[in-house]
Order: C-alpha cells, then sequence, then structure tokens
C-alpha cells in the first residue's frame, strides 16, 4: 500500500453534493491535524461547508466501525461482537454459497448509493463483482434519474450549460433548488449576476432561505410546476415573444406545444400553481427579453410522480426561447451527464442481465413472498436505506427476516447496519484513493489519501478484491488497482479529458475538463417541444395535508450527521412544521405534540409553526437518526415507494399525503 508522507495532502469531499470541494490535509506523524477548503480551487475557494468543516471529528470518531463485527443479538438490537476479516469473510462466502447453491445467485441483492461519489470506490469493482457472481441488482433510481429523463425528452442529450458560466446571465431562475443551502458554492456566481444587473427567481412551494435572498419569490403550489410552464409558454404565444426563426431552425413540435397552453391564460395558470397572473405575465417576459436568461434546477421538484413531466416543462422554457443562444442561457443542470459519456461509466451497467429493481421498492422487495427466487441475502455500501428509502416501516420489516443475511459495509453502525449479520468497516475519504469529478461544475479531482486505514479499516474496492477471491472469480478486472482504475478511465479518448492527466492531478489536486467557459450551447439536434401534460399530482387520498421532507439543515448532508450532537438544530429534535393558519385550525400552538399519519405509517412530533410553508402543506426533515425521533422510526415511514410501471425514475418522496392531529 502506498505509504502517505507527512506534510499537506490534496484530496476532494465524497459526499453527494454537487460542488465536490477540494480539501488539504496536515498529517503530522500519520495522524491528520488539519483539514481545510483549497484557495486555488475555483469552486471551493478555501471554504469548505458547516457540514464538512469537521469533518476529521468523524474520521477520529470514538464510534467509528474499526473492526468486523458480527451480530450477537436480535436484528435491529445493534449488538455485535468484533471479529477478525478472515471470520467475517468465512461466514459471507459460506452463507452465500449456500445460499446460491439452494436458489441461485439472483437471490442475493446489492444496495448501493451515493454515500461516496468518487467514481472509484462508488462502484466500479462492485458492480464487475456482482454481475460476475450473477445476481439481481437496483435501479440506482433514487435521486436525479427522473431529472434526467425529463430533460431527455426535451433534448435528446441531456446536457445544460456550466454552471459557472450563470455569472453571465441577466435572469436566473432557481427553479426548485435550494441553492443556497444545497449547493452553496454556485451562490457567489449568482451573486456576481446579479451585481451586474440580473434579476434572481425562486420558484418553491417553500420560502426557503434561498427564496429570501432572491429579487422576486414565486411561492407555487406543490407540483403544479407543468400548469405554470403551460401559462409561461400561453403568454409568450399571445404576446408575440417567440421568435419563429428559433422555432423553425432549431426546434420540433412547437405547434404542439403552444396547442397544449392555449387553454393555460394566467387567471386559470394562477388558480392552479396559486402564483398571481401579474407574477406570471411578469416571467414570461422577463425570461424572453431580459437575457441571457437560464434555469437551473436539481433534484427538488423530481420527488413526485409527476417529476419527469415538470423537469421536461422545465427544459422546455428555455428551449422554446432561444435561452441556449446567448452564453449563460440554457438549461443549468448536474453536469454529470457530460463525465459519465467521457469516463464511460455505465452506471446503469446496462450490460448485466440481471433481474432488477427500482431502489425506491427495497421494502416491497424484502417483504415479497412471492418473489422467485426471494432476495436471501443484502449487501449495502454506500447507503442507508433504513433512513434514505421511502417506505421504512416495510423496509425494516425486511431487514428483521430471519432467512435474509445482511452484510453492511460502514463506517458507523447506521440504523441499517444495527440490522446487519456482518457489519464491515470501510475508510473514510482520507484514508483512500479516489477520483472525484463534480455534478455541480467542470472541475474534476483527485482524493489522494492522506492517512492509513484506521484499524482494520478496508476501502470498498479493497473489500470487493477480497470478496472476489473468496468467489473464486479469477479474471485479472476484480484485482485492478485503484491508481490503474483511474489511469485508464482518463487515458479514454474524449475531448473532455484532453486537458486531464493523472500526473497534473496528483501535482495540483485538481483540474479543469476541457470545456470553454462562456460559450453558447446551442445542440446539432432539434429540441423536442411537444404538448405538456398537466395532470395534478397524485389523486388526494383521505389526508388533508401534503408532506415535504426535503433537505433543510445547513450541518446534515443526507443521513450523514445526525448522529453527532454537535451537527443537530436547536432544538435538537425534529419538529413537524405547520403553517400559522392550519396550526391556529388545528387548534396547536408552536412547541405542543402531533400525531402525523397515514396508510404506511405514523410519527408523533412536537410542532414548529412555520410561516415559510403554505396552508395544506406541512414538513418533516429527513436525515435524521431513527433514535432522535421519539418513535424509533423517521420521516420515510410516510414517504411513497411508488414508481413508474417501467421501474424508472426517481422516488416521488414528495406525493405523500398526511393527516395530522393534536395528541
Ligand atoms: N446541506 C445539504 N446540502 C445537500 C444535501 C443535504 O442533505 N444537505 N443533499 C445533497 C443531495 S443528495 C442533493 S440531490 C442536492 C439536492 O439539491 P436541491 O435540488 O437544491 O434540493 P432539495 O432540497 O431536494 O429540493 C430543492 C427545493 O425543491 C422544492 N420543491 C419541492 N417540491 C417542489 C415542487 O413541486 N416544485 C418546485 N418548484 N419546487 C419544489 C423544495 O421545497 C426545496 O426547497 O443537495 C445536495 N446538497
Ligand atoms: N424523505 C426524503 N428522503 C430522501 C431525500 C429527501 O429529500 N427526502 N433525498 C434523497 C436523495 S436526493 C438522496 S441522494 C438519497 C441519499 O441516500 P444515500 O446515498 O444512501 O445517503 P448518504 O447519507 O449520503 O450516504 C449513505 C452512507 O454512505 C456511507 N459512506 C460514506 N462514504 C463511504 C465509503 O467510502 N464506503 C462505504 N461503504 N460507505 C460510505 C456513509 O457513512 C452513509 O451512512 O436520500 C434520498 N432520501
Ligand atoms: S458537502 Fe459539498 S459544500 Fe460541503 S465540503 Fe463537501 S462538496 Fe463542499
Ligand atoms: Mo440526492
Amino acid at each position: 500500500m502506498k505509504r502517505t508522507m507527512d506534510g499537506v495532502v490534496r484530496g476532494a469531499c465524497h459526499h453527494d453534493c454537487p460542488d465536490t470541494c477540494v480539501w488539504e490535509v496536515t498529517v503530522d506523524d500519520g495522524i491528520a491535524i488539519e483539514l481545510r477548503g483549497t484557495a486555488d480551487h475555483p469552486t471551493t475557494a478555501g471554504q469548505l461547508c458547516p457540514k464538512v468543516n469537521r469533518f476529521l471529528d468523524r474520521v477520529y470518531h470514538p464510534q467509528r466501525v474499526l473492526t468486523p463485527l458480527r451480530r450477537v443479538g436480535p436484528k435491529g438490537s445493534g449488538t455485535f461482537e468484533p471479529v477478525s476479516w478472515g471470520d467475517a469473510l468465512d461466514e459471507i462466502e459460506e452463507q452465500w454459497n449456500v445460499i446460491i447453491e439452494a436458489k441461485g445467485p439472483a437471490a442475493i441483492l446489492p444496495y448501493s448509493f451515493d454515500g461516496t461519489q468518487g467514481v472509484i470506490q462508488k462502484g466500479i469493482l462492485a458492480r464487475r463483482f456482482f454481475a460476475a457472481l450473477g445476481t439481481s441488482d437496483i435501479r440506482r433510481h433514487l435521486c436525479g434519474v427522473s431529472s434526467w429523463l425529463g430533460a431527455h425528452e426535451i433534448l435528446g442529450d441531456p446536457k445544460g450549460i456550466d454552471p459557472e458560466d450563470l455569472h453571465l446571465a441577466r435572469t436566473i431562475v432557481l427553479w426548485g433548488t435550494n441553492t443556497l443551502l444545497t449547493n452553496r458554492h454556485l451562490w457567489p456566481v449568482i451573486e456576481e449576476a446579479r451585481n451586474a444587473g440580473g434579476v434572481v427567481v425562486v420558484i418553491d412551494p417553500v420560502r426557503t432561505p434561498t427564496a429570501d435572498r432572491a429579487d422576486r419569490f414565486l411561492q407555487i403550489q406543490p407540483g403544479t410546476d407543468v400548469a405554470l410552464v403551460l401559462g409561461l409558454v400561453h403568454v409568450l404565444n399571445r404576446d408575440g415573444l417567440l421568435d419563429d426563426e428559433w422555432l423553425d431552425g432549431h426546434t420540433t413540435g412547437a405547434g404542439e406545444l403552444i396547442a397544449s397552453a392555449a387553454p393555460w391564460d394566467p387567471s386559470r395558470c394562477e388558480t392552479e400553481t396559486g402564483i398571481a397572473a401579474a407574477d406570471i405575465e411578469w416571467l414570461a417576459h422577463t425570461f424572453a427579453t431580459n437575457r441571457p436568461s437560464a434555469v437551473r434546477s436539481l433534484v427538488g421538484p423530481e420527488h413526485r410522480t409527476n417529476g419527469i413531466e415538470i423537469m421536461a416543462a422545465i427544459a422546455t422554457l428555455p428551449s422554446i426561447t432561444g435561452a441556449w443562444q446567448e452564453p449563460g442561457g440554457g438549461l443549468c443542470r448536474s453536469t454529470q451527464v457530460w463525465w459519465e459519456e467521457a469516463l464511460g461509466l455505465d452506471v446503469e451497467n446496462l450490460a448485466q442481465p440481471a433481474r432488477k429493481f427500482n431502489m425506491a421498492r427495497l421494502g416491497e422487495v424484502l417483504t415479497d413472498v412471492d418473489l422467485d427466487p426471494p432476495i436471501n441475502a443484502l449487501f449495502v455500501h454506500n447507503s442507508n436505506p433504513a433512513v434514505i428509502a421511502p417506505d421504512q416501516n416495510r423496509i425494516l420489516e425486511g431487514l428483521q427476516r430471519d432467512d435474509l443475511f445482511t452484510v453492511v459495509a460502514e463506517q458507523f453502525v447506521t440504523d441499517t447496519a444495527r440490522f446487519a449479520d456482518i457489519v464491515l468497516p470501510v475508510t473514510t475519504q482520507i484514508e483512500q484513493l479516489d477520483l472525484a469529478p463534480a455534478w455541480g461544475h467542470f472541475n474534476v479531482a483527485l482524493n489522494q489519501p492522506a492517512i492509513a486505514p484506521l484499524g482494520e479499516a478496508k476501502s470498498n474496492n479493497e473489500i470487493f478484491r477480497l470478496l472476489a477471491e473468496r468467489m473464486g472469480l479469477d479474471d485479472a478486472s476484480h484485482y485492478e488497482s485503484d491508481e490503474a482504475l483511474i489511469r485508464s478511465l482518463l487515458s479514454r479518448s474524449h475531448p473532455l479529458l484532453d486537458s486531464v492527466t493523472y500526473e497534473q492531478l496528483e501535482r495540483d489536486g485538481w483540474a479543469r475538463f476541457n470545456h470553454e467557459p462562456g460559450e453558447a450551447l446551442v445542440q446539432q439536434n432539434p429540441y423536442r417541444l411537444r404538448a405538456l401534460d398537466h395532470t395534478p399530482t397524485a389523486t388526494k387520498p383521505n389526508h388533508r395535508f401534503q408532506l415535504i421532507s426535503a433537505k433543510q439543515h445547513v450541518r446534515f448532508l443526507n443521513a450523514n450527521y445526525a448522529q453527532f450532537p454537535a451537527h443537530r438544530p436547536s432544538p435538537p429534535e425534529p419538529r413537524l412544521g405547520v403553517h400559522p393558519s392550519d396550526a391556529a385550525d388545528l387548534g396547536l400552538d408552536d412547541g405542543s405534540d402531533a400525531r402525523v399519519w397515514n396508510e404506511r405509517g405514523e410519527l408523533h412530533l412536537p410542532i414548529h409553526v412555520d410561516d415559510r410553508l403554505q396552508s395544506g402543506l406541512v414538513s418533516i426533515p429527513f436525515g435524521w437518526v431513527h433514535q432522535a425521533h421519539r418513535d424509533g422510526r423517521s420521516v420515510n415511514v410516510l414517504t411513497s415507494p411508488d414508481v413508474r410501471d417501467d421501474d424508472q425514475g426517481s422516488a416521488a418522496f414528495l406525493d405523500t399525503w398526511v393527516s395530522v392531529s393534536p395528541v
């Protein structure tokens, strides 16, 4: 293993965050003593964030799992004894072979997501390993895929503009994205545009901290974004703001789109979306004339059953106005699709003919008695499904099964790891090598290990090399080193990679992909406009409130930091947000207790009267550990696991209806 030297080592944040900051770790006598943001990295600019500023506390936390663990108590009790790697691997090998013999490899299910986003540790060897065994697999669609599918419908190739080009825009619509909180290193770019006279608009059902900083905040009824775009198209067409030359030369289907917008005059649009007709007219005119104009969106509105159509509608706006023609104009979304293509990453593992399940359906899959073969072994890495996936009660019911052999590779005994038969200790980012492209900009970083693995921790890839040996896989591809994997990705022939070498990354820590800043991005193929379909969100069941459970914490990153008291908000307990008018109606005061329930589960929480919400919309924060909740379970007991019939697309977390009553 490559020994690291004392001194300063550059690496990159691994979290599922668009910013992918570059950091510097100061190492003394083999111990990391300081970690700070790199000043010469354009997006980091010397600042990490409140989540990661204390990352070394996480690395050296007394609760880190540092040896393999074997369950000794009942499932879910979290009682384990330390065992050697040899014993842990013996048990996995034996159990898997028994299951393969009896039911076939499809009875094994790997479950992984974005715990680390580095492309090497995220899953390259894992995918090869499970494909070679012939196990079942999941569709890793929980986040970002509906957004991709929606943009794909309109653009074909769903590439958006460089987020750092937004400084050139004069109208920026932050459409269902809480930039200040979730993508904080983009904020200076937005401010730069505004300082040059740009207008910033936020469209969100919640008055977020980002909305507080906007020039105009349009508080939309949840899930009605398609109706808003139809209203905008109606006004653009009515007021002669569309350019025939652009439409004829660069689009197809404009006629169908405009026809579908005909019934959506501003007054009908206001009724449906809750946005004043005058604001709809203002936005249409501003977007069309105050150019360059751009729409920025990540995943907020996609987490709905009509999420794909919403994202298609969002991609329609800059495509019908021809916003793409000016540098800084167009749709600005995740940049992941650019480098996935360049690096040849088959994240969907399309080559593997496995039985696949959308990862939102884990609870159903683990409890389905008719599944043939059933799932008898689960291997979790880079994820914490007991917290992050919808329909939590069913997931816990599945994890409790005695005939399910569960292995979890983790840094901590998470709410998922508590149910494991074997927990394998994994390294943190400063103990492993990885290549870290970003989904919020065009820089790529090399994460170099700063310290040796703590205790007996091993990286994901090291674990899959050991498992490959145990399961008798001979092919050399299972044993490639991390450095060889990175070098082979970078050696691919693709224009984006022309400016990036391993040596340069080793020296500087990061490089910019070969993508010119400040150039307009008009695609060769026509923009595929079409009629838009506004089908209001889900049929309203017998519940009065829609529940939102988006990311609301400055110091949480998904399920990562809620176990640390220093990261918790004050008061340190999840609360049910209720709009003042609804609280008055229900007879609830700030701090009083409520019961929230639907057909999937229930929670008991104190009330937070919150005028950032709107009447009819309640909120529970996402990411809290189970034990922080009075019920020992968290918000995803309430959320919907529904996916489309073709099993594609992101989880519809936000299409969740609940009832609320005082306790
Ligand atoms: N601090 C922090 N940062 C994070 C994360 C974190 O947990 N904490 N998570 C990271 C991850 S995994 C991701 S994917 C990104 C997500 O980044 P974003 O997409 O910016 O974040 P979300 O909070 O999921 O959603 C953004 C907004 O969408 C709004 N929204 C919900 N429904 C609708 C709707 O129907 N229409 C419209 N117009 N808006 C709607 C929500 O109210 C929310 O304010 O953030 C990343 N960054
Ligand atoms: N209700 C509700 N649910 C949501 C969301 C929401 O807004 N509301 N957001 C959704 C979204 S957008 C996303 S992306 C998902 C996030 O879902 P996940 O990707 O599963 O969540 P994370 O908490 O980011 O990471 C999971 C685990 O990875 C572990 N980990 C980190 N690095 C490594 C490593 O190198 N190796 C291994 N083996 N493990 C590692 C961490 O310790 C952590 O426990 O959650 C989704 N769930
Ligand atoms: S979580 Fe995001 S903002 Fe924070 S250090 Fe990591 S990449 Fe940067
Ligand atoms: Mo996400």
